[in-house]
């Protein structure tokens, strides 16, 4: 592809090659349009691709973690029921392969510039290649986590060792063996590097600023045979996903956790706890979420849980405090292998950085206001301008030029359906703002949003339309009616990335949509009922 290639117009081009960007690529493609993906990395995987650090590692089971076609899952194999990075990739060759998508990609191409051409009504698209392509459509699938984000620290030029985003990863990888590395951020990115780290470097220091309640993984390697066995279930926890509020193969109780003896409910917690990745989390009592007593109540089983892995009293203190630094759960409650054990040896320190901050970085560590702590190698796992970061980085003007989907959202995300944003016509998102995303199993995002999408653009060329936009007052009502879910949850209560309040002057607003999967189905479903409400079609 060049910039003076005449035949770089598609009817459809998707930007991002994960989950969603595949799905919509296969999915389209069947369906007879012309149609081309755009990818930064050098393979398919989008936050797989990236995030090559040690220890990264899904945080579902795999048997919904993958596309739900029979003819992708009879004849793929998992080693672990959590699996990593690099199997992840495998996966994403094998797919490629089945199915044929490096044919229909531009792989190490970052799209940097959009601009709509009203009179041909079609997209212009410019990249960091020097190489344009227009689409009547564009679909963005850049993912919840494509913008790492770096604070800024004084002094961080000074700094003689290494530094590295555990999202901008070198692909070559970076030795830990024999080295004092440094961490700040304690999110899941940042325990993952913890436990590897420990295995292998002379030192680790982990600088925490909020504690973070991670939940056991329950890791199992798995066999052929267990493979056999689960492929028997999988048709059925497919089935699920649709009808679970976070797209897993399980859902809350509807119980109140207040409604039984600590006995009782500590019981359920127990069961929930062994079974563990998200059950404790997203199969437990559903007003964790919105009743600060019944959400108590989990946070205590989980403090008592962790402290009793702690032996330093200071150190279970700062880990898992005897009060809640925010309500359990309303900031993702990612999974730890052995973190909490990393604590009661002596090669790993904690640091608070509210009780010490950060100074400055020096060239041999980073000076907090108790002293130096001294690394060779320092791993930013400080998280993304997550959710809107992909969308906001390039630069889309809208149609009529006056504004960019940046500018547009700095005093809040306006969506329809978080599908769309009026002003900017033919353009589509999936996994972005305003929908379940953060709050749902990727694939299942990918595959039953991503149809929706899917459907939406096989209507317009049935009906023959040449343009779709969001409509203002739609998206005001979509707005209003998630900040009103959320106003019932205790979301709000956190300083997480679900509320951009991750990144320094990010508008604070609850970025998903709280109602769950199958809500949200049910919402487009009525849309599409009623001719694509709410949309412009034309
Ligand atoms: O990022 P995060 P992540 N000074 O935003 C800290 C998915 N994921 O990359 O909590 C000091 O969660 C920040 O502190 P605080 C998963 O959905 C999945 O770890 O804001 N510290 C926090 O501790 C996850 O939720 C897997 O006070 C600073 C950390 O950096 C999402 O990606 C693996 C700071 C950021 O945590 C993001 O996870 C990895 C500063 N200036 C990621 N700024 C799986 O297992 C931020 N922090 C599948």
């Amino acid at each position: 592809m060049s910039s003076t290639d005449t035949n770089n117009h598609y009817e459809i081009v998707i930007i991002g090659a994960g989950f969603s960007g595949v799905y919509q690529l296969y999915r389209l493609r069947d369906l007879g349009f012309r149609v081309h993906l755009v990818e930064a990395g050098a393979g398919l995987g989008g936050i797989w691709h990236w995030n090559c650090y040690p220890g990264a590692r899904v945080d579902t089971h795999c048997d919904i973690y993958q596309f739900s076609r029979e003819d992708l899952w009879r004849d793929w194999t998992w080693s672990e029921r959590f699996p990593g990075w690099a199997e992840m990739r495998r996966y994403f060759d094998y797919v490629d392969e089945k199915l044929g998508l490096s044919r229909d990609v531009s792989f190490n191409t970052r799209v940097e510039h959009a601009e709509f051409d009203e009179a041909n009504q079609r997209w212009q698209l410019s990249t960091n290649q020097g190489t344009s392509l227009s689409a009547n459509f564009v679909v963005v699938c850049t993912g919840f986590g494509s913008k790492p984000y770096i604070p800024e620290l004084k002094g961080m030029e000074n700094f003689t060792g290494e530094a590295h985003h555990t999202a901008l990863w070198p692909q070559t990888g970076v030795e830990l063996a024999g080295r004092r590395v440094g961490i700040i951020g304690t999110g899941a990115s940042g325990i993952q590097v913890a436990q590897e780290a420990s295995k292998v470097s002379t030192h680790v220091t982990v600088f925490q600023r909020t504690p973070n309640m991670f939940l056991p993984m329950g890791q199992q390697q798995l066999t052929a045979e267990d493979n056999a066995r689960m492929k028997t279930t999988w048709p059925t926890s497919f089935q699920r996903r649709g009808e679970c509020f976070g797209g897993f193969d399980f859902d809350f109780m509807m119980k109140s956790a207040l409604e039984y003896s600590k006995e009782e409910r500590d019981a359920i917690y127990e069961r929930l706890w062994a079974a563990g990745g998200f059950n404790f989390w997203l199969g437990t009592f559903f007003d964790i979420f919105t009743n600060e007593e019944a959400n108590r109540t989990a946070y205590e089983f989980w403090r008592n849980k962790v402290r009793a892995r702690i032996k330093d009293p200071k150190l279970a203190d700062m880990l898992a405090p005897m009060e809640a630094p925010h309500p359990y759960a309303v900031k993702r409650p990612s999974l730890e292998q052995w973190y909490f054990d990393l604590f009661n040896r002596d090669n790993t320190t904690l640091v608070s950085l509210k009780e010490t901050p950060i100074e400055e970085v020096v060239p041999n560590g980073v000076r907090t206001s108790a002293g130096v702590h001294e690394f060779d190698l320092l791993v930013f796992a400080t998280g993304f301008d997550a959710v809107t970061g992909g969308l906001t980085s390039m630069d889309i003007l809208s149609a009529d030029r006056s504004t960019t989907i940046k500018d547009k959202w700095r005093k809040g995300v306006r969506t329809q359906l978080g599908v769309a944003t009026s002003g900017f016509p033919n353009l589509l998102f999936s996994y972005g703002p305003q929908a379940p995303t953060g709050f749902c199993n990727g694939p299942s995002s990918a595959e039953y949003q991503g149809e929706c999408i899917v459907e939406l653009l096989a209507h317009l060329r049935a009906q023959g339309h040449r343009r779709i936009e969001a409509e203002p007052a739609a998206e005001e009502h979509w707005r209003d009616h998630i900040m009103e879910l959320a106003q019932h949850t205790l979301f709000p209560k956190a300083d997480s990335w679900y509320m951009g309040a991750n990144i320094p002057g990010k508008q604070r607003e609850m970025l998903m949509y709280p109602g769950g999967l199958p809500k949200y189905l049910e919402e487009f479903k009525a849309c599409k009922e009623k001719g694509y409400a709410g949309f412009r079609l034309s």
